[in-house]
């Protein structure tokens, strides 16, 4: 089922949408905020040169920093009058990233979050319960207004208080759980501690996950333990929040809500357009927004784009599960490594869970990496030589797939903390 006739309609209906709407956002921009008109004028461009959606490449980028550097509101097209909505990153690297929202993108944010809902198969019959983080995070409000948008029974739990949620869930027939992967996980370790046959009280079917980069073993992990189908969405607050793409129940491609955000992916040195298929930047145009329009953002999100067809009949290009950020990326003595293809060593090892953490540091002149695992229950922690097999097994995959050499350090079991939210995978002390 589909949530908007436009998510099934021939390409050109959709091309046709994306072009009128560029051309008001571009407008939109360079009358009013001085930011793009001095950008535009620089490059000496003006709205009206840009006469098709390939004429998108001759438009500048927006970066992070930018609208960090109009911080908080300097990048608004509207009066504070008609912003009924304020979010805003941690800010844990630097001043807060602020986003803000009329009437008009609150209404489109509903929108495409009701498509994801729809895409995982919820309608108003279902109970969703919604474990993202409520505040100035976009996942709890974001997943909260797409749940109402849909008529589901909203369980607006936020994260935390673990023992507590596994009760609810139970005790109100959660069918849809709505969480971070690794929150996902930890729900589960507290579920089992409640009793061997826990997946009895539980009426679950299905889950909606993003937020954070997760491999395919952590995937299968969550949808195995909680016995429900997996679908993925992504999103970004500078965009518009969780929404901007999500998995149908036919692969694990997410389709973008492209008449909403138009995707191009880049080469993330160069900016140049990179065709269907490679992987690259993840740059998106938003067509809709009216608080805060943004030109070609520079996500730092590595993904490519498919335009295959899909059975579900949704027409909308998909993109794979990011493979990792510009910006997580570890550099280990000259080597790429991304936390996420870590973790896919870690799935495929025996005896270890998926809970993880990397730690780099530097030893003399060279980078060393420990990676600390947590055993599973049912590993013997004081047998040696088991310990040993399971360690050296993972230090040899590291190094045939990823050609890293790194320590691994086997932990017992519940010992690296637990993230109610986004995990953190990376500790590097380099820096
Ligand atoms: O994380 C929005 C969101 C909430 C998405 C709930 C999905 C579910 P931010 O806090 O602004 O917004 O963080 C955005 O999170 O650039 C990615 O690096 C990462 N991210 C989001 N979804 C995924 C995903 C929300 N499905 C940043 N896979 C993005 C991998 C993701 N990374």
């Amino acid at each position: 089922m589909l949530w908007n006739e436009i998510e099934g309609a021939p390409r050109e209906k959709i091309e046709e949408v994306q072009l009128a709407r560029l051309q008001e956002t571009l407008k939109r921009v360079y009358e009013l905020t001085s930011f793009y008109k001095e950008k535009f004028d620089e490059l000496e461009l003006t709205p009206s040169d840009i006469t098709s959606l390939k004429d998108i490449e001759k438009l500048p980028f927006t970066k992070k920093q930018d609208l960090r550097n109009h911080y908080p509101f300097g990048l608004f097209t509207v009066p504070m009058s008609e912003v009924v909505r304020i979010h805003s990153s941690s800010g844990t690297t630097g001043k807060p990233t602020v986003v803000g929202y009329t009437k008009h993108d609150m209404d489109v944010w509903n929108e495409v979050m009701a498509r994801v809902f729809t895409m995982a198969g919820a309608t108003a019959d279902d109970v969703v319960h919604n474990a993202y983080g409520y505040g100035l995070f976009t996942g709890g409000l974001g997943f909260h207004n797409g749940a109402e948008t849909i008529g589901a029974t909203t369980v607006p739990v936020s994260s935390g208080f673990t023992d507590r949620q596994i009760l609810l869930m139970k005790d109100f027939n959660a069918t849809i759980l709505a969480a971070t992967p690794s929150f996902a996980l930890h729900m589960y370790e507290a579920a089992k501690k409640t009793g061997n046959d826990y997946l009895k009280d539980f009426k679950l079917k299905a889950g909606v996950f993003g937020a954070e980069p997760t491999s395919d073993g952590l995937k299968e992990e969550v949808s195995r333990v909680w016995g429900i189908d997996y679908h993925e969405v992504y999103g970004l607050s500078e965009i518009i929040g969780p929404g901007v793409s999500s998995s149908c129940k036919h692969s694990k491609l997410l389709h973008i809500n492209e008449d909403h955000f138009y995707p191009e992916i880049v080469d993330h040195k160069t900016g140049e357009v990179l065709a269907d298929g490679e992987r690259g930047e993840l740059v998106i145009t938003s067509l809709t927004k009216q608080a805060l329009p943004i030109i070609r953002y520079r996500t730092g999100d590595i993904t490519s784009l498919h335009r295959s067809p899909c059975e579900c009949g949704r027409t909308l290009v998909r993109m794979e599960s990011i493979v990792g950020r510009v910006d997580d990326m570890i550099i280990v003595n000259g080597v790429n490594v991304y936390p996420s293809q870590v973790e896919h060593v870690i799935a495929n090892a025996e005896g270890v869970t998926l809970n993880y953490q990397i730690i780099a540091d530097k030893k003399g002149h060279l980078d060393k990496i420990d990676i600390l695992v947590e055993v599973s229950e049912d590993v013997m922690s004081d047998s040696i030589p088991e310990m040993e097999k399971i360690k050296k097994d993972i230090q040899q995959s590291l190094a045939n797939n990823l050609y890293i050499n790194a320590n691994v350090k086997l932990v017992e079991p519940r010992t690296i903390e637990r993230s109610m939210g986004k995990a953190v995978r990376v500790i590097d002390k380099r820096v």
